[in-house]
C-alpha cells in the first residue's frame, strides 16, 4: 500500500466538482485516508510548490493557488502515487487522455482541476506539509 497527496485546486473547488473527483478516485481503488478544506496564503504556496522556484510560471501558479479555497486529500492504495496522476491526466489538458479528469475539466495549463505528488519521497513531504500523523486514518 501506498499513500499520495491529492489537492483539487481552486478551479476544480469553484467548478462544484469536489464530488466527482472524489468519485473518479474511489471508483479505480483509491481510499480517502484523510482530508480538509483551507485557503493557503502566498507563503503556503510558495512553500508548498518550492521546487519550481525558478520556473516562469511560479508566481502565476502561487497566486492561482492562493486564490480559494482547496480540499487536500490522504489517498491510499496498490501504486497510489503512478495511479493517481493517471487519473488526473497531463499537466496540459491538451495532450490529457481522454477519461482523465484533467481532460474533462481543465481549462487551461494553469487550472488544471488537481495536483498529485510525483514521488515517493515528493508524497512524504507533501502529506506532513498539510497533515500530522494523527490526521490520518489507519
Ligand atoms: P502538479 O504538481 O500540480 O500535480 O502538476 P504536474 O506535476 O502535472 O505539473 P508540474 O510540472 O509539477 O507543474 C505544477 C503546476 O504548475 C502549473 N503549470 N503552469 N504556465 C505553465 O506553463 C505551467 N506549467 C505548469 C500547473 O497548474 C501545474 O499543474
Ligand atoms: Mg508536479
Amino acid at each position: 500500500m501506498e499513500q499520495t497527496l491529492s489537492i483539487i485546486k481552486p478551479d476544480g473547488v469553484k467548478k462544484q466538482i469536489i464530488g466527482d473527483v472524489i468519485r473518479r478516485f474511489e471508483n479505480r481503488g483509491l481510499s480517502v485516508k484523510a482530508m480538509r478544506m483551507l485557503q493557503m496564503t502566498k507563503e503556503d504556496a510558495m512553500g508548498f510548490y518550492a521546487v519550481h522556484k525558478e520556473r516562469p510560471f511560479f508566481d502565476s501558479l502561487t497566486d492561482f493557488m492562493c486564490s480559494g479555497p482547496v480540499v487536500v486529500m490522504v489517498l491510499e492504495g496498490e501504486k497510489a502515487i503512478a495511479l493517481n496522476r493517471e487519473i488526473m491526466g497531463a499537466t496540459n489538458f491538451k495532450e490529457a487522455d481522454e477519461g482523465t479528469i484533467r481532460k474533462d475539466f481543465a481549462s487551461s495549463i494553469e487550472s488544471n482541476v488537481v495536483h498529485g505528488s510525483d514521488a515517493p519521497e515528493t508524497a512524504k513531504t507533501e502529506i506532513a506539509y498539510f497533515f500530522s500523523s494523527l490526521d490520518i486514518m489507519a
